[in-house]
């Protein structure tokens, strides 16, 4: 018996090798995109929108929305159906598994298995001025009802605030023989946190004090896979707490003989 077209076009059978955006129905590869251009908003304008969304992997696109920014830029939101898939079964992430602990349990795995104070040094470094992530983490009152690393017993945090160069943090590590550094980026425009994670990396190796530290980034566009592949022990991102991070330094510092 064959496939009706309208069939062909949505299959109802969820295929994991072959996944696709969900949007009326299963299969169906409905998003929608926006984007500016730098061109007035006229007919001209919104064909480039268009023929954009269709080498993008877009059929049927459609502009539902377009907007003048000003003379010379406009604004467009595209809708379409996308053509490409993705292998869910084989797709690879790295993750880091992290045992939810509550405050008082990090403190009492401090008491047995480290039995010193830890010192963690935090920043936003370079040019990034954002503090609201880092003061999250850190700060004694919290975030979203989580107490920040300056409330825990047997953490002494020090939190620089924002745009530290990587130069001072490193100098300030060095003098208070810091265990952890907590760095935070959000800013990601051409790449700037990159380009500010790699360099303190390279400043702690050439220091030689890179293996005697746990080093974390954070911030909304990190992940633990970009961590790690820019020379970090763990990277955290969104809706991520004091908690998460201090269970994952405290584990570590014990893997890592560095107690
Ligand atoms: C507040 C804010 C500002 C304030 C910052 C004030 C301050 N004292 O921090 C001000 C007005 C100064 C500002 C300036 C700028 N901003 Co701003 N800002 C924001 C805004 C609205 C909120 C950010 C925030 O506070 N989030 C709340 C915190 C709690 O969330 P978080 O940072 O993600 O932190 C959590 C996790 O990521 C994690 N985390 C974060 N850091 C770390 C670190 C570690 C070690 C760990 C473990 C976890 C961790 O834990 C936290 C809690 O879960 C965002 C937009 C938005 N709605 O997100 C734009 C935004 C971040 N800003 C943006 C931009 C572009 C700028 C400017 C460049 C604008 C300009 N052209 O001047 C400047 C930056 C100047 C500079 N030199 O850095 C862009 C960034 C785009 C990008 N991808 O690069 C955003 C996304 C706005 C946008 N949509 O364009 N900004």
């Amino acid at each position: 018996m064959g496939y009706s077209l309208e069939e062909k076009k949505y299959s109802k059978i969820l295929d994991l090798t072959k996944v696709k955006p969900y949007g009326d129905t299963l299969n169906d590869g409905k998003v929608q995109i926006s984007f500016t251009l730098p061109v007035p908003l006229n007919e001209k304008g919104e064909a480039c929108a268009k023929e954009l969304a269709l080498k993008m992997g877009l059929t049927d696109p459609l502009v539902a929305h377009a907007k003048a920014l000003d003379d010379e830029f406009s604004f467009y939101i595209v809708y379409g159906n996308i053509i490409h898939t993705v292998n869910y079964q084989e797709m690879h992430v790295e993750t880091l598994e992290t045992n939810k602990l509550e405050m008082h349990e990090i403190e009492d795995y401090i008491k047995t298995h480290i039995k010193r104070e830890i010192i963690v040094l935090g920043a936003s470094t370079g040019s990034d001025a954002h503090t609201v992530g880092i003061d999250a983490i850190m700060n004694m009152k919290g975030y979203a009802g989580h107490y920040g690393l300056e409330r825990y017993q047997g953490i002494r945090a020090y939190n620089l605030g924002s745009q530290v160069e990587n130069e001072v943090f490193v100098q300030k590590a060095i003098e208070l023989n810091a265990d952890v550094l907590l760095v935070s980026q959000t800013v990601t425009q051409k790449d700037i946190h990159i380009n500010n994670l790699t360099n303190l990396i390279e400043i702690l190796e050439a220091e030689g004090i890179r293996k005697d530290l746990i080093v974390i980034c954070g911030g909304p566009r990190i992940s633990h896979e970009l961590a790690k592949e820019l020379g970090y022990d763990a990277g955290f991102g969104v809706k991520k707490f004091a908690e998460d991070v201090a269970y994952f330094f405290t584990t570590e510092l014990v893997k890592r003989n560095l107690v």
